[in-house]
């Protein structure tokens, strides 16, 4: 066996940014560490607003003032404030959220969020990046489904729900629908925060977490596997 591997969540990295470049998206990166103008301020999240309690958040210098990224957003903040529509971003890194651990959640993770922002966007326009973006990685047809769902960060909010169909889709998600991700067009608000007037351009965005992808692509039950350093974990993902 070679002694070299590369980690399930960086080869998921690659191959998400491979295919969303094919699409004419561009990759940008930013810091882990935010201010909270940028993490929630920016995003139209309200001051009052549970995720930014102590409990949900990992606050890192003695005066509050600096955190842990929760999401990947703050990125695209910086990316509008130094970039004229049209935009089309994708955005993957680490995230942090300061709550227990169990199979399915993980202090840190990886999330990938994109942005779109044009004079002619519709959410019509996402159904049909993502639905491509899931066949591609998932090497098969899908199905894309829409439900109303709500973050402060945009207007209206969707959850989109995935299915694979087709012959050699694995026993135990034939016919179901998953949960993968949130999205929505992107609020007046945070253009607005960003330099970008809300009455000349719309957007849309999404955000997606990439231990779930992979635990779906590889089968994997347990979101701890990505980050235990179990060494027989690695061994099974080829160079
Ligand atoms: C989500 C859900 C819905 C999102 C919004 C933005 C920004 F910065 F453009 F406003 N980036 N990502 C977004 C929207 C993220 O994650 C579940």
């Amino acid at each position: 066996m070679s002694k070299y591997h590369i980690h399930p969540l960086t080869s998921i990295i690659r191959e998400v940014n491979n295919i969303f470049s094919g699409m004419g998206f561009t990759f940008a990166e930013g810091p882990e560490i935010e201010t909270e103008y940028y993490n929630f301020d920016a995003l139209n999240v309200p001051k009052d607003h549970p995720a930014r309690d102590m409990q949900d958040t990992f606050f890192v210098d003695s005066k509050n003032e600096k955190v842990l990224r929760t999401h990947t957003s703050p990125v695209q903040i910086h990316y509008m404030e130094n970039h004229e529509p049209p935009i089309r971003v994708i955005v993957p890194g680490k995230a942090y959220r300061n709550e227990a651990t169990d199979m399915t959640h993980e202090a840190q993770f990886h999330q990938v969020e994109g942005l779109v922002v044009g004079d002619d966007i519709t959410l019509a326009h996402m159904k049909g990046v993502l639905k491509q973006f899931f066949e591609k990685f998932f090497k098969g047809s899908v199905e894309i489904r829409l439900r109303p769902g709500f973050f402060p960060f945009v207007e209206p909010g969707a959850e989109v729900d995935m299915r694979l169909v087709g012959e050699n889709v694995p026993e135990k998600l034939r016919g179901k629908w998953i949960e993968m991700l949130g999205s929505g067009m992107v609020h007046p608000n945070v253009l607005k925060s960003a330099g970008i007037d809300p009455d000349k351009y719309q957007g849309w965005a999404f955000g997606m977490g990439l231990e779930r992808l992979g635990m779906l692509k590889y089968g994997i039950d347990d979101v701890r596997a990505f980050s235990d350093g179990d060494l027989r974990f690695i061994e099974q993902f080829s160079v």
